[in-house]
């Protein structure tokens, strides 16, 4: 049977020499071109060579979406598209130091050079689209942090020249802002002389993003960072962090996994207050609501809002439930309390919450509803909560099949199937995170022949997962180019529609490269 491996959290990030073997081994050879192409033109804008290259890729979730930031289990991995950013270490002036950031795309990715503040925060405005946000973010995790490690809480960091070369297409729902945060705050740490550890690096990063604006999980921080090449990460956050590598067995017939964009970009830090940040809201409030009717009283835990579904569903349990309970059993049980107790189909009103928390509208604004913007009248916490707990189950559901078999026969990959295609409904109806577009991708490929296909990220558009044969791939290619990209992008270019699919293989998480 195939054995889960424990993932050390303590370990530091991955470091390789350029002139090693091993970096041969972790820059996969189809990649080898645009490493040494980054080198060059790091040579060529800055007139030395860099130290280091660190290195963080996108992320594609299999399932559990959307219930990261409930502290529910998720089943992501990396993907090999990433971020890689080549460093100068410069030593910082009397006057402070300095960070200049080219991009090999200049056209899209304007070169910038901007201070960094000894003594306060660096500032970032979310509102102002500026590709370097989240470079910026990356770095003000990072220094805040080893400001903390510092007894006096001062620290000077060294100055930095950059050239960064992201290929994880943005707002495609693969991540490209984890990518880039994570290799942006990896770098700041090594160019400051740090090996940071697993762990550190995505506490600061999942900070990091917030500082962008949306209330994040810590699914693709923590996708990005952890993950090994040819299996999953099953990724746990309550009570705390903590990831497994499971591996996907062998099956009669080699399971693929296809992810298609929808090319319907859905711009985070715009919607959030009507789509992500609001649904961060339902669950918290659902979870703070659903413990006072049970006369609970949740502890603060390190979700974004502080109180969230898994809390609840802990506390929920008695002592013995907790040791012996099943968790599938003991989600069975939340379930219920929601049907029972957040019955209104056409969702609750701020007065009507602020009513059922016995408290004024103002504190139920103040706690659930000012860390950041939300734009809603009524809020589905019934359908939220729903979602969230059946989807938590689907998780352990889908990952107990893989673990529990030596071989995959064709049951259990239809079960499989069944798990991603149950996913999307339920993103679809239940959570009102798919899109037209998205429901079209996913009906055109299984019909050519998945076993499964979803919605992958936040959704509203973004990108799409599918699990199919290998023997399917071509099928499944072919009718998604006729029947949707030719369909709603006539003019689609040959390139475009090139990058429009693409087999996702489980890849290694972040790196560096020394002695680039
Ligand atoms: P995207 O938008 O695909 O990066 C987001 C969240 C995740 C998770 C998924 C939904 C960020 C950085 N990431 O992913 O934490 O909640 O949506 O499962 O906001
Ligand atoms: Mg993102």
């Amino acid at each position: 049977m195939p054995s889960l491996e424990l993932v050390p959290h303590t370990e530091s990030i991955a470091e390789v020499y350029a002139t090693d073997d091993a970096s041969v081994n972790s820059v996969a050879p189809e990649h080898q071109k645009r490493w040494s192409a980054l080198i060059q033109q790091f040579n060529k804008q800055y007139n030395h060579r860099p130290d280091f290259v660190a290195r963080s890729p996108g992320r594609v979730n299999i399932i559990g979406e959307h219930i990261d930031y409930s502290l529910y289990d998720v089943l992501p991995t990396a993907v090999s598209v990433d971020v890689i950013m080549a460093v100068k270490i410069v030593p910082a002036s009397a006057s402070g130091s300095t960070v200049k950031i080219a991009n090999v795309a200049p056209e899209k990715f304007p070169t910038r050079e901007f201070d960094v503040p000894h003594d306060s925060d660096i500032e970032i405005d979310p509102k102002k689209h500026e590709w370097i946000n989240y470079f910026k973010a990356g770095l003000l995790g990072a220094v805040k942090f080893l400001r903390k490690e510092k007894a006096d809480g001062s620290f000077v960091p060294v100055s930095m020249e950059i050239l960064v070369d992201g290929n994880v297409p943005p707002g495609g729902g693969i991540s490209s802002s984890a990518a880039f945060v994570c290799a942006s705050a990896l770098a700041v740490m090594k160019a400051n002389d740090h090996n940071v550890t697993k762990q550190d690096l995505l506490d600061l990063a999942v900070v990091s993003e917030r500082a962008v604006g949306v209330y994040s999980g810590g699914m693709d921080q923590a996708a990005s960072i952890f993950s090994k090449r040819g299996f999953l990460l099953y990724t746990q956050f309550f009570p705390q962090f903590h990831a497994q590598h499971v591996p996907i067995p062998k099956a009669t017939d080699e399971i693929t996994f296809l992810m298609a964009q929808s090319f319907v970009t859905s711009n985070k830090a715009d919607t959030a207050p009507k789509h992500y940040n609001l649904r961060v809201a339902e669950c918290t409030l659902a979870a703070s609501i659903l413990a006072k009717s049970f006369d609970l009283t949740l502890p603060k835990d390190n979700s974004s809002l502080g109180y969230s579904l898994r809390n609840f569903q802990n506390q929920l349990m008695t002592k013995e439930e907790r040791l012996h309970d099943p968790l599938e059993y003991q989600i069975d049980s939340v379930i219920q309390a929601v049907q029972d107790i957040l019955t209104k189909e056409e969702g609750y009103t701020r007065e009507e919450m602020a009513q059922m928390l016995g408290i004024a509208a103002p504190e139920l604004e103040s706690k659930f509803l000012s860390s950041f913007p939300v734009q809603a009248e009524r809020f589905l916490l019934r359908q939220r909560a729903l979602h969230c707990f059946k989807e938590a189950r689907r998780v352990l559901d889908f990952k107990a099949c893989l673990v529990n078999a030596s071989q995959l026969d064709e049951k259990r990959i239809r079960y499989l199937g069944q798990l991603l295609n149950e996913s999307q409904e339920s993103c679809r109806t239940q959570y009102e995170c798919s899109a037209p577009e998205v429901d079209d991708i996913c009906a055109i490929a299984r019909r050519a022949g998945t076993w499964g296909s979803r919605l992958t990220g936040a959704g509203w558009g973004g990108c799409t997962v599918h699990m199919l044969p290998q023997g399917k791939v071509e099928a499944v290619t072919n009718a998604l180019k006729n029947e949707y990209y030719l369909k709603k992008f006539p003019d689609i270019s040959a390139e475009k529609l090139e990058q429009a699919m693409v087999i996702s293989k489980p890849s290694n998480g972040s790196f560096v490269v020394a002695g680039a």
